[in-house]
């Protein structure tokens, strides 16, 4: 049964409802009841496989198609009317196109199947930050998984009420075809089409499709910014939290840093840390002149391998119950295991294929981007304002990216231009790990490069607008954990001592202490970064704060190059600022 007589609703779910032909229809209502009904349902068809209850209990496993396990980039299309509000960082498809070929994959293709019709929040239901979204959708996996990464059900459509200003998405899990596989945005109609995909990142459309691409068009165009940022929440011994948001590319250590654990030194002195997100945040103008952010999502989505007890304890214990582990290792103990969780890989276990596993062969047993799927109120640091409707007050906004030699520790923009320019330019080195030469710098500008709705360019000039809303801004700054040696060894700890940096970051936002001015911006004097108990010592703290003017002249190269793509779009602003770098390195 329905569960709202919103006419809106009412009408685009039939009209899907008419396309995709499923056999039954049913609407999520959040309960415990309905959700315990549908893992039942996936255990019996296999899409999801029960763990072992004493140890996991609530949990579920699930595998994805062998070509279904990743975001696919090369298939998310941005369907604006114009190719050029699209920008050159983004596929584009005329609207009418896109949907002429959809229209032929969806016809039918729930034929015997259900179709859940999800209700759900980005936000906190009733806050004036939430939105509203309905998801339809043929997989159990995909609709107890928003129901762990948003809030769904009844409460939900009471909230819609009978607005029409939902975010319609449709998804469909069809045949799995790489072939006929498409992640479509219409930011015009607020409506996103995911078919022939499964995996969360594609399928869940909450979070890539809704809380960035959708989000970072309506912020356009209402006067807020959706941004792949962690929200982290750090209380000095004062009893004082103070808020920052922080955008880092895949594989710079995001989710760590969300649930970051302060040093024993600290922890003895009374800091704490608190997490309220660990991937998107939504911020806006408050009426005191600063900017205030919402985590949309209510779980995490996080990348399982190298996740552990002593690289993230938080996130790991956020696992422990009600959660979903995909591509995995599956244990004989029912109990689950991937690379980097410890240093005993299981006998007698099935690899992410499903296959029997041999940890001894050398091929890893958990996919590398296996994930887990927990709710944050799992998470022993999740902060108390969690659920505030209102949101956190942001004090300091970090950018980072993974430079071997470049970047130093940290350092800060001198004003927010400054500091939009600076995450204009964000880059990471590319790792082993990742397709491509080892080392080539690949720009991620503010890490939206995947997740910008529309033209980067456009979305700049957003960013520089945004200045006239917010009287009270926060600092900007850009850190580096993975400056290396001459030898390739990292140089600063990271994990829990990235809180020495942090700490800086915020002194610098309440007018603590001193700063020197360099080429780049400003930079702390080294005894400003407390380093009690951390093993670094002031030498290599000085060589860590140390800007190369060689390596900065060949970065303003590369800048210049990468920003030549956005032609007569970029903003004069950070025009500008490449130019005053440039003179400041002579
Ligand atoms: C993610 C990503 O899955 O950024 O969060 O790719
Ligand atoms: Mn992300």
């Amino acid at each position: 049964m329905a569960l709202t007589d919103n006419r809106y609703i009412l009408d685009w779910v039939n009209a899907q409802i008419d396309l995709c032909r499923p056999s039954k229809v049913l609407w999520i209502d959040g309960s415990k009841a309905q959700l315990d009904e549908l893992r039942q349902q996936g255990f019996a068809t296999g899409e999801l496989i029960e763990l072992n209850q004493e140890l996991l209990p609530g949990c579920v496993y699930h595998r994805s198609d062998p070509s279904d396990v990743a975001r696919v980039e090369a298939r998310t299309f941005i369907c604006c009317e114009k190719q050029e509000d699209a920008g050159p960082t983004n596929n584009w498809m005329a609207p009418a196109e896109m949907r002429a070929k959809l229209k032929d994959i969806y016809a039918g293709c729930m034929d015997g199947r259900t179709m859940y019709v999800i209700p759900y929040a980005m936000g906190a239901v009733g806050s004036p930050f939430a939105k509203y979204g309905i998801e339809l959708t043929d997989s159990i996996y995909v609709t107890v998984s928003m129901a762990i990464m948003t809030r769904v059900g009844t409460e939900v459509c009471a909230a819609m009420g009978d607005a029409a200003d939902f975010v319609k998405g449709l998804h469909s899990n069809a045949q799995l075809d790489p072939e006929r596989r498409y992640i479509a945005h219409f930011p015009q109609d607020n409506e996103i089409c995911s078919v022939n995909s499964g995996y969360g990142g594609n399928a869940l459309l909450g979070k890539k499709c809704f809380a960035l691409r959708i989000a970072s068009c309506l912020g356009r165009d209402e006067g807020w910014l959706a941004e792949h940022m962690l929200i982290l929440g750090v209380q000095n011994p004062a009893g004082e939290v103070r808020y920052v948001c922080g955008a880092f590319p895949s594989a710079c250590g995001k989710t760590n840093l969300a649930m970051l654990i302060p040093p024993e030194a600290y922890r003895e002195k009374g800091w704490k840390c608190w997490c309220v997100g660990d991937d998107i945040a939504w911020l806006r103008p408050g009426p005191d002149g600063r900017l205030w952010a919402v985590n949309p999502e209510n779980g995490f989505f996080g990348v399982a391998p190298g996740t552990s007890e002593k690289t993230n304890p938080n996130a790991l214990a956020s696992t422990m119950k009600d959660s979903i582990f995909t591509n995995v290792v599956l244990k004989p103990d029912g109990t689950v295991w991937w690379e980097g969780m410890d240093k005993n890989p299981p006998r007698g276990a099935l690899n992410w294929k499903g296959e029997p596993w041999d940890p001894d062969s050398g091929v890893p047993g958990a996919h590398p981007n296996s994930r887990f799927t927990a709710p944050a109120k799992n998470c022993p640091c999740i902060s108390p304002e969690f659920d505030n409707p209102q949101g956190v007050p942001i004090s300091a906004i970090v950018f980072g990216g993974r430079r071997a030699r470049t970047a130093p520790l940290v350092y800060q923009s001198r004003n927010w231009q400054h500091g939009v320019f600076v995450g204009s330019i964000m880059a990471s080195e590319k790792t082993a790990a990742a397709e491509g030469k080892v080392g080539e710098v690949r720009r991620d500008p503010m890490a939206m490069l995947p997740f910008c709705g529309y033209h980067m360019a456009d979305y700049w000039q957003h960013w520089l607008d945004m200045e006239q809303r917010i009287t009270n801004p926060p600092v900007i700054c850009n850190v580096n954990w993975f400056r290396t040696d001459e030898q390739g060894k990292f140089l600063w700890p990271g994990f829990g001592d990235n809180l020495r940096v942090i700490e800086w970051v915020l002194k610098r936002a309440f007018g603590e202490v001193d700063a020197v001015d360099s080429e780049i911006g400003y930079l702390p004097r080294p005894e400003d970064i407390n380093l009690e108990g951390c093993g670094v010592d002031m030498e290599t703290l000085r060589g860590l704060l140390s800007v190369d003017k060689t390596l900065w002249r060949q970065e303003t190269a590369g800048i210049r190059e990468f920003y030549a793509k956005f032609g007569e779009k970029l903003p004069a602003a950070l025009k500008a600022e490449l130019d005053e770098l440039e003179r400041r390195l002579g």
